[in-house]
């Protein structure tokens, strides 16, 4: 049975299964702009009050979301499928590690390191194989996500401390404005205390953890924020600086996952969105020993250099607490309303005394953390909402951070700010793969403190990377050369150029991130701008 509740159908687990293939009293409406035509979509079952509330019907989305014609697809492309949510929207949580790689996880091929919680997290729900991060290091792979812009357009292109602005809409302002409790857990890096781009400024009503990014390479810092204040812990500094403490009393990634549990337990009402923004694995280079962990859990006694154990120990402890996360969710009954996502940020890194190859981090992937090859950008990705997404499913779906911006905001029945570059992957999420909507490219630049710039195209099976400006593109085919040890660009210059054709209008100039080649003139000019953005 259902009830009305705030002028919102809400009908229970039981009333899904009752009403699976009987629906559809007809209503009509058109989103904005007349784009669409008239639809029947879903009343979702009007009677129902039982409180086991279950509020997303796949059933009621196949025929009313997809039943229908478009007339402008362009202007449908982020066309709001939370239209169709007759009842409460979705909860959406985004867990991203730091760092981890595309092999560190027993789901995609390791062998070593223990993650019982994913790998039954991606056999519950739905493991991608082609997700893509915004970039190969922190800040612009988080801007690309945050703003559905890839790196060529968002305003973070690199790891520096230039802050989002305001007219830098962010997904949480968007799911902020659909009527979502948003809240952030974890590294943020897209701007410091008083700047323009702090959490509470972009769309977050409640922040905990760190806003500087060296910061956050220390697991025992003296502080951390929440909202613009700030918590000490029991942590002492070492006067060398942020990145490293003398005293380390209380480990943040404990403290970061029970902040996220009571999040989750106090907004159990929702809808709520949770950023959840883990900080290990990365390496805290400034610490004596750059893979700090409480202990080496079930890896004590291996035969392993202290940085492997430290590796393979913090990935299994996010394990444990992801699942958790899980256990707290359908605890509170909230599993089936709630789309979970687990990802990185990028590829593993060579830091703190990490050996990315004692592991085989990036699995069948070359390259990590600092490049444009596939370690360095794709990701493991597993989406989980019982009830909803189909068990076990892999997609090869390509799709990269800045496509979560339209895929949330149509969960949420929202609109995505106009000209982004993402494009919603909510039919592919739901297993309607013949529906979905591809990129023809997806594109990346990197910018290396020091070194060139680089950019990369993913176009179909193709992959091109242009190592500095000016360069030749190399071509690979994922396809059959997912390691990219085969340059074959001079085998397809059809393929060649039609990228470079691409590339021409693929970004806008940055003054803070030109593409450049290595001089010290043009690494200086660069650094005098990020010291003093605009
Ligand atoms: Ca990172």
């Amino acid at each position: 049975m259902a009830q009305k509740r705030g002028g919102k159908l809400i009908c229970s687990g039981e009333t899904k299964r009752n009403l699976a293939g009987k629906f559809l009293a007809t209503a009509s409406f058109c989103l904005a702009g007349a784009s669409l035509l008239p639809l029947a979509v879903p009343a979702a079952a009007a009677e129902n009050n039982t409180s086991n509330q279950y509020h997303f019907r796949k059933e009621d989305y196949a025929a009313a979301g997809w039943g229908m014609e478009r007339r402008s697809p362009s202007s449908c492309s982020q066309f709001s499928e939370g239209q169709f949510f007759r009842g409460r929207k979705p909860n959406i949580i985004f867990i991203m590690a730091d760092d981890l790689g595309y092999g560190d996880l027993g789901c995609y091929g390791q062998e070593q390191i223990q993650t019982p919680s994913l790998d039954r997290m991606a056999a519950e729900g739905l493991r991608f194989t082609s997700a893509y991060a915004g970039a190969p290091v922190c800040a612009p792979s988080r801007s690309a996500l945050m703003t559905g812009l890839h790196t060529g357009h968002t305003r973070v292109r690199g790891n520096a401390k230039i802050p989002l602005e305001e007219g830098d809409t962010t997904v949480a302002e968007v799911l902020q404005e659909a009527g979502y409790t948003t809240g952030l857990v974890g590294k943020w890096g897209l701007g410091e205390d008083g700047s323009t781009g702090i959490p509470n400024k972009k769309g977050f009503d409640y922040f905990y953890g760190y806003l500087n990014q060296t910061q956050a390479h220390n697991y025992y810092p003296e502080f951390l924020w929440r909202n613009r204040e700030k918590v000490f812990l029991e942590n002492k500094k070492a006067w060398w600086g942020l990145g490293a403490s003398r005293v380390k009393a209380e480990y943040s990634h404990d403290i970061l996952t029970e902040e996220a549990l009571s999040f989750v337990e106090e907004n159990k009402e929702g809808p709520f969105f949770l950023y959840l923004a883990y900080t290990i694995p990365h390496a805290n280079s400034e610490a004596r020993d750059g893979m700090e962990v409480p202990d080496y859990g079930i890896y004590d006694g291996e035969e392993w250099p202290n940085p492997q154990k430290g590796h393979a120990a913090m990935i299994t402890r996010m394990d444990r607490d992801i699942g958790l996360l899980q256990a707290r969710l359908q605890e509170l009954g909230l599993a089936q309303n709630t789309l979970l996502i687990f990802t990185s940020d990028n590829g593993p890194h060579k830091e703190g005394g990490a050996d990315p190859d004692f592991f085989s981090c990036t699995g069948p992937l070359t390259g990590i953390k600092r490049s444009l090859r596939e370690g360095g950008i794709r990701m493991p990705a597993i989406a989980w909402w019982p009830g909803t997404i189909e068990p076990g499913r892999v997609s090869d779906h390509p799709w990269a951070f800045w496509d979560i911006m339209p895929t949330f905001a149509g969960l949420a029945g929202a609109s995505s700010p106009d000209n982004i570059d993402g494009i919603s992957f909510v039919p592919e999420l739901l297993g309607f793969p013949d529906r979905q909507e591809k990129h023809e490219f997806l594109y990346w630049e990197f910018h290396h403190e020091i070194w060139a710039s680089s950019q990369a195209v993913r176009m179909g099976p193709w992959k091109a990377i242009r190592s500095k400006p000016g360069a030749p593109l190399e071509l690979y085919n994922l396809e059959i050369d997912l390691a990219e040890q085969n340059d074959v660009a001079s085998e397809h210059a059809e393929i060649v150029s039609q990228i470079e054709e691409y590339l021409e209008g693929a970004r806008e100039e940055s003054k803070v991130w030109p593409l450049r080649k290595f001089n010290l003139f043009g690494f200086l000019i660069s650094q005098l701008y990020k010291s003093y953005p605009k």
